[in-house]
């Protein structure tokens, strides 16, 4: 529990209409929905609330002491070259750099990874405030072409443009409504394969991102450059499954284009190819065919995924988790014997095959996790035998660049304490080295100040849960530490050692500890343990984070008071549930873009994908599991007076719509109502205006919601700060 303000510093919650009217029935049992009304964005009501929630949040902000230092230092640390691996397209090298505090990181040129770059892209000259950024990009096979995806103010929705690299001109190509979509170029370089969905009604009018309707009907089209978007071809589309999307991909010899469709957020998926060569007039046809491409059914049924690794010709390698839950490579020859596969490199007993990249005509770089550390192999492609492993020190390999073609690797590597380093990896050596070609450094962070350990703590069912822990150096366990806790615990997502500046100056400025707890419904040991975490059995990513934070309390890292907890999106739905279920353990919790209404989440946008790992209430079944931990309908005063929620500041973005902001704005109405009297500790919302999900956020946003996100966490754990 937070300190308990004095009584005049109670904070005043703003009236919000309850109406008592809305009922739904399900299964035979009746729930209130009173705030519904706050599920319409464009309502003055709506907005009103936003408003005065806002009001009462900045009010509240405008108290927390360390908050305006915080940003100062925080604008200062954020101030250093940023750099990610570069890729190749026909002759060049192309890679993303942020000088310091740019909005949005810029696309740069070079003939040579080692000589002058020339920037290509800039999106900082896309707005003036930053806040429409690029959302994919795909250079052409002979890098004629460049063609790039635009979003603004957060929303997962696209527009794709083209440009011509050789000038730097862009093309009046502007293609809409694109969502969820990769973009490949065939190798004649006329056009490429992307995804969209059918424009909304009066979608002209909209701003795109603010509203809630839920995506169906996506599509695969196939744009020509120089073409209005109407004459695109439609590629693949299935009227009857109107929930699944699907991505188009060319294969790297150019000669197949891959079609996968997913169902949901499974990780498995259906596999069609095309072969583009044996289309007796290329593409062009299609263009007034009016037909569906071609697609041969390698995979028809949602089995297992299946991504594509490499091909000879008719014979594919894939990535796939078939009867493989910490996954594998297979070969298959698509034309001569579809059926019978073979194991290229078989399951490991501990690791998870996370993913495998051709390189040097016949290799490939296997990338495991192992115990949520990265694991680089070199392997031959042909017979899937270990040649050798790249050192790493402890930490993710972020990225893997190559070309089969080219025998040189570049490697992203990030970890706790590091910044960022891209190495350099020459396969065609003797004896392959990760040589450093670019390193980010922060003036002033010294990582010898801090140490870094791995815990398994056991959870409520015995099971042996990971949790990383960073402090400086030398702290003594006597329980009198701030710290904070991060999890996600969903989806199969892995979370592993990454380097993040706010952590890093609140670890050096508030004396604060961080932990990142690998809780069951990841990815961190394959498949099974993402199922050990969904469904019926989401209890278990509670009771794991809920053990995590007891473990921290009884190993004298800190005391419930001390402890803040912090999630989003899957883990801002963990937070929600962690603080209902257990509100005296925290004294601070912050839930970011949260999923909070279980009973609604799948009919906004693509919310309907998530049935897959939380159930729906639709189903009598799925609705007993849903009902007993969704945060909207879990909120209740703690019997024992004494005991309080933690200091709790709820995040959303007005143009979130993967998890639309209703969620949050019904669960913070909920909690202020329920909680309100004589509840001290403040329950506040913050809502960031044109933002959405995360991706493309630009940096001075970042820095903003750090500094206010974390000295509120700073007021409700007690830590002051340090110079
Ligand atoms: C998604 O909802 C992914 C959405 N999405 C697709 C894509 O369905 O980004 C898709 C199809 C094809 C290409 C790209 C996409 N996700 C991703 C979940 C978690 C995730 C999400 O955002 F699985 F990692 N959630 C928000 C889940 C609950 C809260």
């Amino acid at each position: 529990m937070g300190s308990l303000p004095a009584s005049d510093d109670l904070l005043h919650y703003p009236a919000a209409r309850r109406d008592d009217s809305v009922v739904d029935y399900y299964h035979g049992v009746a729930v209130h929905d009173p705030y519904r009304w706050l599920e319409d964005p464009d309502s003055e009501e709506t907005k009103e609330f936003v408003e005065k929630q806002m009001k009462l949040t900045d009010f509240m902000l405008s108290r927390c002491e360390t908050r305006e230092k915080l940003g100062e230092k925080l604008r200062k640390v954020y101030d250093f070259p940023r750099y990610d691996a570069p890729f190749r397209a026909g002759d060049k090298y192309f890679y993303f750099h942020n000088s310091g505090l740019q909005p949005q990181r810029v696309l740069y040129i070079q003939d040579n990874v080692d000589g002058e770059a020339e920037v290509l892209l800039d999106p900082n000259t896309f707005s003036e405030d930053g806040t429409v950024a690029l959302n994919g990009i795909q250079v052409s096979v002979d890098a004629k072409y460049l063609a790039y995806g635009i979003t603004c103010s957060g929303s997962d929705w696209v527009t794709i443009k083209v440009m011509q690299i050789q000038d730097n001109i862009i093309q009046p190509d502007t293609l809409s409504w694109v969502k969820f979509s990769d973009i490949s170029w065939t190798h004649d370089s006329k056009g490429f394969f992307y995804s969209r969905y059918p424009a909304p009604v009066d979608g002209e009018k909209l701003d795109a991102g603010t509203e809630t309707d839920a995506n169906v009907n996506h599509q695969v089209f196939y744009h020509f450059v120089g073409s209005d978007q109407c004459e695109d071809i439609l590629c693949w589309s299935d009227p009857h499954n109107p929930k699944h999307t699907r991505s188009a991909s060319v294969t790297e010899d150019g000669k197949y284009v891959l079609l996968y469709t997913m169902k949901d957020c499974d990780p498995v998926n259906m596999l069609y190819y095309c072969d583009l060569s044996a289309l007796p007039n290329g593409l062009q046809v299609y263009k007034s065919k009016r037909e569906l491409l071609p697609f041969v059914k390698l995979i028809d049924a949602f089995d297992a995924s299946y991504n594509y690794v490499a091909n000879d010709g008719t014979v594919f390698t894939f990535h796939t988790n078939k009867d493989a839950p910490r996954y594998k490579l297979v070969r298959v020859d698509v034309k001569e014997n579809p059926t019978s596969w073979t194991e290229v490199v078989g399951e490991d007993g501990r690791d998870v095959l996370v993913s495998a990249v051709a390189v040097n005509r016949s290799q490939i770089l296997v990338s495991y996790l192992s115990d949520v550390k990265s694991v680089l192999q070199l392997r031959d492609l042909a017979t899937g035998s270990f040649l050798r492993r790249l050192p790493l020190d402890i930490g993710t390999v972020y990225q893997i660049s190559a070309r089969r073609k080219d025998s040189v690797a570049f490697v992203g590597f990030t970890s706790f304490l590091v910044p960022g380093i891209v190495y350099r990896c020459d396969l065609g050596s003797e004896v392959p080295e990760m040589k450093i070609l670019r390193e980010n450094v922060i003036s002033g962070f010294d990582r010898a100040d801090f140490e870094v350990r791995q815990v398994f703590f056991p959870s409520k069912d015995g099971t042996k849960i990971p949790m990383f822990i960073v402090a400086r150096n030398g702290i003594r366990l006597d329980g009198s530490h701030p710290c904070l806790l991060y999890a996600y615990g969903g989806f199969n997502v892995s979370i592993t050692p990454s380097f993040n500046v706010s952590r890093a100056v609140i670890a050096k400025h508030l004396g604060l500890l961080f932990c990142i707890a690998n809780l069951r419904g990841g990815g961190e040991y394959g498949e099974e343990w993402h199922r050990a975490g969904c469904l019926s059995r989401k209890q278990n990513v509670f009771d794991d984070f809920i053990s995590a934070a007891e473990y921290l309390v009884s190993a004298g890292y800190t005391q419930p008071r001390k402890l803040c907890i912090e999630g989003g999106s899957n883990g801002g739905l963990l937070i929600g549930a962690s603080i209902n279920q257990r509100p005296d353990l925290f004294g601070c919790a912050l839930a970011h873009v949260g999923v909070m209404d279980m009973l609604r989440f799948h009919k906004f946008t693509i919310g309907h994908a998530w049935t897959s790992e939380f159930g729906c209430s639709d189903n009598e079944e799925e609705f007993q599991w849903i009902i007993k931990y969704s945060p909207l309908h879990n909120v209740r005063r703690p019997c024992d007076k004494a005991k309080q929620y933690p200091g709790t500041m709820v995040l959303t973005a007005d143009h979130d719509d993967r998890v639309v902001p209703l969620h949050s704005l019904k669960f913070i109405a909920t909690m202020q109502h329920v909680l309100c009297s004589p509840h001290t500790n403040p329950m506040i919302a913050r809502v960031e205006r044109k933002a959405g999900h995360g991706a493309g956020k630009p940096t001075n946003k970042l820095i903003d919601e750090a500094a206010d996100r974390y000295s509120f966490m700073a007021k409700m754990v007690g830590a002051s700060w340090i110079d």
